[in-house]
């Protein structure tokens, strides 16, 4: 824990917190911990950088819980990531993500997801690209969303490249859910190719935060398990007022999805054709902001993250 660069900053900026967040760390219950890890970003926050926030407007990610950015992703860095994509993909002769050490839920998802939906892990000399690539995704207007909602800094917790292919039985993320992970985490989803005008060609579907809310106290569906996922939300309600709220933005190669993952009801759309190839960055709170972290950390960590979802079982405080 000593070696983490962001706690060690922790500790000099508030020395109490810092031990209080040390001995639910070392109690071992993460979920807990990422709530005070949370509490105690935006603390040093507010601290350092005194009612910075009082004037912002509302994040769309707080009213709505999901914003699209158009072209975030240049085309040449689309390009790369489809490369790098590409290069994994071959490599791994399809097998996707290593799912050793995955409890039984996660080996099986993994397992049926990955019929369709491939996830690269880049080769380690794809790793500097890789860097370059989330460094400059992460465009102004996005980490204003971000830090605006949080209101305190972020870091790049992992990234995914995937590549989803149709299929008649989509599971997994490609059903409807909230991501079981810590209530800050942020995901940002860049898409490598376009949607087509309806998600012929893959795509996103959500439902605003507050009709999410809705579902969850009218039917008690929240972060239900992968098995008992619904893949239309009328099985859960025939409420026209809700089902017309749900969205399906249209997206081109290098435009951006953000979205309130643990806090939306969302659900990937396999391609009718063709395939989907997407970047996805896995965002949350930090001390430090988030150019300054991937500086110091680099990105070959995530590479063991490609299964985010575990988040609640790790340090947040760790890198
Ligand atoms: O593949 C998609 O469009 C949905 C991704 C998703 O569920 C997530 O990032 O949490
Ligand atoms: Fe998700």
């Amino acid at each position: 824990m000593e070696s983490t660069s962001h706690l060690s900053f922790l500790k000099q900026a508030n020395p109490q917190m810092y031990g209080e967040l040390s001995s639910i760390i070392d109690s071992g219950d993460f979920a807990q911990a990422h709530r005070s890890y949370f509490d105690l970003c935006r603390h040093v926050k507010k601290k350092v950088n005194l009612a910075s926030f009082e004037f912002q407007l509302p994040s769309p990610l707080t009213i709505k819980g999901f914003a699209k950015i158009k072209n975030a992703l240049k085309p040449e860095l689309i390009q790369q990531a489809r490369e790098i994509l590409d290069q994994s993909l071959v490599e791994q002769q399809g097998k996707a993500f290593p799912i050793e050490g995955l409890s039984e839920e996660f080996k099986a998802m993994a397992e049926e997801s990955l019929v369709f939906h491939k996830c690269a892990t880049p080769h380690s000399q794809s790793l500097v690209q890789m860097q370059d690539i989330i460094k400059s995704s992460l465009v102004s207007e996005i980490v204003e969303i971000v830090e605006g909602t949080l209101k305190t800094n972020f870091y790049v917790n992992h990234f995914m490249l995937s590549r989803t292919f149709p299929t008649p039985q989509p599971v997994g993320s490609f059903a409807w859910h909230r991501d079981a992970a810590p209530f800050s985490q942020v995901h940002v989803m860049f898409y490598l190719t376009d949607s087509g005008e309806n998600g012929e060609y893959g795509a996103t579907e959500l439902l605003p935060v507050g009709a999410t809310r809705w579902i969850e106290k009218e039917t008690g569906y929240n972060f239900v398990e992968i098995k008992a996922r619904v893949n239309e939300l009328s099985d859960l309600t025939k409420d026209q007022n809700i089902l017309n709220q749900i969205e399906r933005p249209s997206m081109n190669a290098g435009d951006a999805l953000v979205f309130a993952a643990p806090q939306v009801l969302h659900r990937g759309i396999p391609p009718q054709t063709g395939y989907r190839d997407a970047l996805l960055l896995v965002l949350q709170p930090s001390i430090l902001p988030w150019d300054q972290m991937l500086e110091r950390t680099g990105v070959s960590y995530m590479a063991s993250r490609v299964l985010g979802h575990l988040n609640l079982m790790i340090n947040p405080a760790d890198p």
